[in-house]
């Protein structure tokens, strides 16, 4: 093991340099004003905090296991997933980046600490200047070690979810698909809900077409036909979770390993290093681009780098990246977008990434996000924060913030809040909606078309303030976040049922006793 030790102040302004080492501890002299903190996977976190503030765990288990490293959910300190910067004066930062797939950067009081999760050697960047200029230059050579997008321009989609969620079913969709007439959508692509389990990767009873005719009657309007998959997850429902009980992830204990809850219910990993659930991938992804589909979605991919024991032992990335190679080649030309993605893991392997939380169709929710301590919630307001903090990420990889709106029915964000997500859309260049065309007004529908064909100028003037064709968009009201040491909420949504029986059954019978006395 190698320990690198550095003192913040020999790097001078502008300088930069490369070190291979086990761990680097950077000497800051004084603890941070700010502290950039990046997220692990497309829904975690990523933001300049204030370094006083103590990470507070998410509160509900069911969320920490989809949105946290499940490996730092209670760590002490701040700890950021390969890359790390401190402000040191206006404009003056210090970045700490990893090039390897397990590198983690802990802020211990006034010291950076970087280590590799596996214990290895690895190359480190350390560079210190302004902060567009150290960002890219770290993104440069993520691009040498892992690769980048093979697509120029991002595609224009139209996605299922953020109208019909799962209620979808082959004739609405075949509205929405004609209903979008000659809007210029890349791709028209069907989310979650047209399989019936998670898992079980067939046509639902709400396609008794079956999925190759409907991608048919998408490539018939000219645009490339889109499906979600979760193809590292699954849940206890399925034929193959009890067939090939061993396919699936367990800890040291013994225990499988919970990947969190979806909207089946809980979900489990699968071990992505055992050869069978290898060619089982290898061949999901073959039926489905075999089906005619040019655009996948491929989503809660976490679940591969879950923490647990594998069949073949090795770090929890690599397994991660392995298992993401098979599927790429798999997939030949189609467009892979990874979703609730590990960022770094995924480079060069996919053509898009998301990089948030979910967008919803108002701004915040508090029980949700602020209660449960939970910025990683899905929330317009939390999507634009973490998106924001990931620009940095674009010539790398299409980056993908999430559907936008230009729908007023159904949405309950300000005209203000709608068009700073509108707007970061414009920044990030990923455009697609899931309004259902019905929804929007004759005027609404020609926004759409506008901002579809539209390509602004754009110049950054601050951190979180940009000039969009001579407009001023200043994102900073998404930017903070609220946390709260309030336990009752908790404690009231967890009993709420136990109430429910107390209020309704034993209640009534205590007084009707007493009445009867
Ligand atoms: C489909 C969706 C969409 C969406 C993805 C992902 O249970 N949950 O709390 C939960 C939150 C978000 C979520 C899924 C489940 O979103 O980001 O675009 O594809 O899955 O299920």
């Amino acid at each position: 093991m190698t320990t690198l030790l550095l003192d913040a102040d020999a790097l001078s302004p502008s300088a930069h340099q490369i070190f291979t080492a086990s761990r680097v501890d950077l000497n800051l002299t004084q603890p941070p004003k700010r502290f950039y903190r990046h997220g692990w996977h497309s829904w975690t976190l990523a933001a300049w905090l204030d370094p006083h503030e103590p990470p507070l765990p998410i509160r509900a288990p069911e969320f920490r296991a989809k949105d946290e490293d499940p490996a730092y959910a209670f760590h002490k300190n701040h700890v950021s997933a390969w890359v790390s910067a401190v402000e040191l004066a206006e404009n003056d930062i210090l970045l700490l980046g990893a090039l390897g797939l397990s590198g983690r950067i802990e802020l211990d009081g006034s010291t950076l600490k970087g280590f590799y999760e596996d214990g290895h050697q690895g190359d480190w960047f350390v560079g210190r200047g302004k902060e567009d200029e150290v960002f890219a230059q770290y993104a440069a050579l993520l691009e040498t070690k892992f690769g980048k997008t093979r697509f120029e321009k991002p595609p224009r989609v139209w996605c299922s979810w953020y109208s019909l969620y799962k209620w979808i079913d082959e004739s609405v969709l075949a509205k929405a698909l004609h209903g979008l007439g000659d809007l210029p959508f890349d791709v028209f692509q069907i989310d979650d809900g047209w399989e019936d389990e998670s898992g079980h990767w067939e046509a639902g009873r709400n396609f008794p077409s079956g999925m190759a005719a409907f991608a048919e009657k998408i490539q018939a309007t000219g645009r490339t036909a889109g499906i979600w998959l979760s193809p590292f997850i699954v849940t206890p429902n399925l034929k193959i979770f009890h067939e090939h009980n061993d396919w699936i992830l367990r800890d040291e204990q013994g225990n499988l390993v919970t990947a969190g809850r979806n909207w089946t219910g809980t979900t489990y990993a699968l071990d992505v290093t055992h050869p069978a659930v290898l060619e089982w991938l290898d061949r999901l992804i073959r039926k489905v681009v075999g089906w005619g589909y040019g655009y996948l979605k491929l989503d809660f991919l976490y679940a591969g780098a879950a923490v647990g024991k594998r069949y073949k032992e090795m770090p929890r990335e690599e397994a991660y990246r392995s298992a993401l190679r098979v599927m790429r080649e798999a997939a030949g030309d189609a467009y892979i977008l990874a979703c609730g993605a590990p960022i770094i893991p995924s480079l060069g392997l996919c053509d898009g990434i998301r990089i948030g939380p979910d967008v919803t169709p108002y701004w915040l929710n508090r029980a949700l996000t602020v209660w449960l301590n939970n910025p990683n919630d899905p929330a317009t307001q939390n999507a634009i924060r973490t998106s924001l903090h990931r620009l940095w990420l674009k010539p790398l990889v299409h980056i993908d913030p999430d559907v936008l709106f230009f729908r007023t029915r159904w949405n309950a964000l300000t005209p203000h809040e709608n068009q700073l997500l509108q707007d970061l859309g414009t920044l990030t260049g990923f455009k697609g909606s899931s309004d259902l065309p019905w929804w929007w007004k004759p005027s609404e529908k020609e926004k759409v078309r506008e901002f579809l064909e539209a390509a602004p100028q754009v110049q950054k003037l601050r951190r979180y303030c940009y000039q969009i064709d001579g407009r001023i968009v200043d994102f900073s009201p998404a930017m903070p976040i609220s946390v709260s040491h309030m336990d009752f909420p908790v404690w009231l949504a967890r009993n709420w049922g136990f109430l429910k029986i107390v209020w309704h059954q034993a209640l009534p019978a205590i007084l009707t006793q007493r009445l009867h006395r």
